[in-house]
């Protein structure tokens, strides 16, 4: 392995001599010779053993060394010493950096070693708010969407770290007319509270429902909770006898809430066109466009929602496409956006849209993540299409 190294950097040095042009462009590439992992959070004893790096005594010796972790932040982590041994110094955040990049240089040649830092399970779930208060008409039928709450969790995306799963912990009143559900999709970071039965102001002026999310975490699940406050709007001569004999017999809570996810299928709402995004760490911002089931009720408004920290903003809010800006404090690496797109007639929809931040020295890793259209969007458009024009087409 040393040989293939120290043939390798010889080559690099080879390369180095080409062309200017060439050269420019070498002198983007960072070369990366060898790779460590560590885990985040690690408390130590310090200084521990990280590993031997696959570099010779004498490059080592020669080159000189800078970085992250080294003499740039989170200074003082690393240190390696002549044999190539790498020590650990102190703890790191992976949720502040993915990876610590150390350059070996010497006159024109210069390459790299990445120590990737690992995920932990350490931050909880967080409701973007503490509590959710709606009014809600008493005669307002079951299986109609009540509030939707948003949790986000900075964990890893895509790993059990930061998937959760939010869950209904108690509800105050207790009540037999009325049952509550969340339905969430798998791996959304949103979840929709529904009803079954019906509301009766006698009973119950208020329930206050404590509402979970619960991380995936393998050694340990982290969870948090928020707070639903529904509000009943009393209405005369509702329920009325009839419609609670009626209600005896619903339908048992399976069916219904199968019925609940055709009819949220149904309803749908603007759509985002792509949902993947990818984008150099130099550009500031990028459009974002969103499709519209509902032809004929333009324009949109697109909001932001969630925790994003001040790293993006949306230039304006109204139009079937707007442009995303993002902040200087963005870094290299996966984000997650919550969109609130809703249209003229309160039609909304919570979309996540995944953007890759990239240096873009390596643009062929970037294609890789180009964007894809969401094909879900653009078939339930298709599908709503002829719905629509029949809807209309009988009121004409
Ligand atoms: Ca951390
Ligand atoms: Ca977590
Ligand atoms: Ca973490
Ligand atoms: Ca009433």
């Amino acid at each position: 392995m040393k040989t293939i190294v120290i043939v390798f950097l010889v080559a690099v040095v080879c390369i180095q001599c080409a062309t200017t042009s060439k050269l420019n462009i070498r002198k983007k590439r960072a070369w990366i010779v060898d790779e460590l992992s560590m885990e985040e959070e690690q408390t130590g004893p310090f200084p521990y053993k990280l590993g031997d790096l696959n570099i010779e005594k004498k490059v080592i010796e020669e080159y000189s060394i800078h970085g992250q972790g080294i003499d740039q932040d989170p200074k003082g982590i690393l240190s390696i010493n002549r044999n190539g041994t790498v020590y650990v110094h102190g703890k790191v955040d992976y949720e502040q950096y993915k990876r610590l990049r150390i350059n070996f240089s010497k006159e024109n040649t210069r390459f790299v070693v990445d120590i990737d830092i690992l995920d932990v399970n350490d931050n909880t779930p967080v409701f973007n708010r503490d509590v959710y208060e709606r009014a809600v008409d008493e005669s307002t039928q079951q299986g109609t969407p009540l509030v939707t709450v948003l949790a986000n969790d900075i964990d890893q995306s895509g790993t059990a770290n930061s998937e959760f799963t939010l869950r209904i912990l108690s509800v105050s009143p207790s009540t037999s007319t009325t049952q509550f559900f969340i339905y969430q999709k798998k791996g959304d970071q949103t979840g929709t509270m529904f009803f079954k039965g019906y509301f009766d102001y006698e009973k119950a002026q208020t329930y206050t429902i404590l509402v979970e999310a619960k991380d995936h975490g393998e050694k340990v699940q982290l969870s948090s909770t928020s707070t639903v406050i529904l509000n009943i709007i009393d209405k005369p001569n509702y329920p009325n006898p009839e419609f609670v004999e009626k209600t005896k017999d619903a339908a048992d809570p399976s069916v219904f809430l199968r019925q609940v996810a055709v009819k949220e299928k149904l309803e749908t709402g603007p759509m985002l066109e792509v949902d993947k995004l990818t984008m150099c760490l130099s550009d500031e911002t990028t459009d974002i466009t969103a499709l519209n089931p509902d032809l004929y009720s333009k324009p949109l408004y697109f909001e932001l929602a969630g925790d994003i920290q001040e790293k993006w903003r949306l230039q304006s809010n109204y139009g079937t496409s707007v442009k995303l800006i993002k902040k200087s404090s963005v870094h290299v690496g996966d984000h997650k956006l919550i969109l609130n797109i809703s249209d003229s007639q309160g039609q909304f929809s919570l979309q996540t849209l995944s953007i890759y931040v990239c240096e873009c020295n390596d643009s062929a890793y970037c294609k890789d993540q180009a964007a894809k259209p969401n094909m879900f969007a653009v078939a339930a458009i298709i599908l709503t299409i002829p719905a629509l024009l029949g809807k209309r087409g009988i009121s004409c």
